[in-house]
This record gives structure tokens, sequence and C-alpha cells, in this order.
């Protein structure tokens, strides 16, 4: 089985890397629009267009057996148009406002995710639907989402930068829920500049349980292939994700450009 993995950047590999640990026989295409990063500074009608055309691209092109839409910022507008398209199961990522409502013991918790997910509609919806018993703070934030980037070019996340950030929720929220998949790779940052215990809480473990239930088990012998594809000029910002990768048994990578 082959699935693809597609986000605006390296955020997705946060749930690769949850999907990989419970099948590692099936075979991964990791994909990134790094041309168009970052997606939540992107007009609504532009992400869907293009979301559409490149993992549809990409499904054809390798012989995908199923889709993970690992970034929160497409996955709460292109899913059901992406479902409309093609015929392989396509599992998205949205924030895991539900654990987190359930595990709050004061109920009060904060959504940390980019400046589209905590506006869209659907993010209302999830608030409303299950977490009406809580009160919820939101916090939308690139420059978060940067960190995480850089942190896998081997640049350290600035502790008192993500401090300043996440002051505001400072002895209010007792959970915080991590909406965009860059978070989970600065997570132990995120704990260490909140300061005092929280309840962090993200989708990636439940994603791999959904792709298991999909797919199926791994049937083994394949070892996992990888073809890091992505979309921009600028291929020696991609070389120094080269360690990082490594250490996640990533290689073959591969630049495709779309207009
Ligand atoms: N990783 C994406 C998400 O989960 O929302 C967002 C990345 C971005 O382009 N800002």
């Amino acid at each position: 089985k082959r699935v693809l993995i597609f986000d605006s950047g390296v955020g997705g590999l946060s749930v690769y890397q949850e999907i990989y640990t419970q099948l590692p026989s099936f075979q991964y295409v990791y994909a990134f629009d790094d041309a168009a990063f970052p997606y939540g500074e992107l007009p609504e009608d532009v992400l869907i267009e293009r979301t559409q055309y490149i993992v549809s691209l990409l499904v054809d092109r390798h012989s995908i057996d199923l889709v993970v839409i690992a970034c929160n910022t497409a996955s709460t507008i292109v899913l059901p148009s992406l479902r409309q398209q093609l015929s392989i199961p396509v599992v998205g990522v949205v924030p895991a406002i539900k654990p987190a409502a359930m595990i709050s013991e004061r109920k009060v918790i904060g959504l940390l995710a980019t400046p589209a997910t905590v506006k869209r509609d659907y993010t209302n919806r999830l608030v409303a639907q299950f977490a009406s018993d809580c009160e919820v703070f939101r916090i939308g934030s690139t420059r978060l989402v940067e960190m995480a980037e850089e942190k896998l070019r081997g640049r350290a996340v600035s502790i008192p930068e993500l401090a300043e950030i996440l002051h505001p929720w400072r002895n209010q929220v007792d959970s915080i829920v991590l909406g965009c998949t860059h978070f989970p790779l600065i997570k132990q940052e995120i704990a260490i500049a909140f300061g005092s215990p929280v309840h962090i809480v993200d989708s990636g473990i439940a994603i791999a349980n959904r792709v298991k239930a999909l797919l199926g088990d791994s049937e083994g012998g394949a070892s996992s292939l990888l073809n890091l594809t992505y979309n921009s000029a600028a291929n020696n910002h991609v070389a120094a994700l080269n360690h990082s990768l490594r250490e996640m048994q990533l290689e073959a990578i591969q630049s495709l450009r779309y207009p």
C-alpha cells in the first residue's frame, strides 16, 4: 500500500512519524508545497484549487492508495471537494478539540494553530459541538510554524520568544490543542516555554489509527520508500533538512515544479 502525506511544509512529518510507527511496511510519499508556504496566509479559494491540483497529480503519478492531508489549514476547507474528486480514501487532520475538552479539568483550553485555522467555520463548529462546556482561547501564529521549520533545519527554538507568544495563556488554560501539524515538532519547547503543567494534545495518533483502519495492517516485506517532493527552486533551503530527514528514514529527495 502506498500513502501520500501532504502539507505545505515539514509539519506533516509529525503525522508521518506517527503513521510510520504503526505501519512501517507501507510505502510513503511525503510531499510538501514549499512554493506556496505558509498555507496559513493563503486565500481560501487559492488554497482549495492548489491543493486539488497538486494532490490529484501526485495520486496519479505515484499510484497512491490513500491520501493524508497532514495540514489543519488545508483540511478545514478542502476535504469535501478532494473526496469528491478522488476515488481513494482521503484522511484529514483537524484540531483535537474534542479530546482536549475531555481531558481539561478546569474546562479552559487553548487552541494553537495558524491564523487561518483559528478563524475557520470548521473550527467554530468543532468548538460548538465538542467544547461547549469549555472556555476556548485561540492563538493563530505563523511564527510558530516558522520555528518548527527552522528546528528541522538545525536551528534551536528560542524559548523566550515562544514564552512571549504563549504568555496570554499563563495560569489560564490547562490543556493546549496543537491545531497545526508543525507544532508537535516543537512540543517539548512549547511545554518548557509554557512553564506550568499543561496537557498538550495533538491529532497524530488518531490519524495513524484511522489510516490503519482504512488500509488494514501492513503486509510486511517492503521497506518504506519515501520521495520528498517539493515545489521550490530554493534547493538549498530543502537541503538543510537532510539531517532531520535521515533521522526519520526519509530519502530520495525529488523536486517537482507546479505552476
Ligand atoms: N502544517 C499546517 C497546518 O497544520 O495547518 C500549516 C502550515 C502553514 O502553511 N502555515
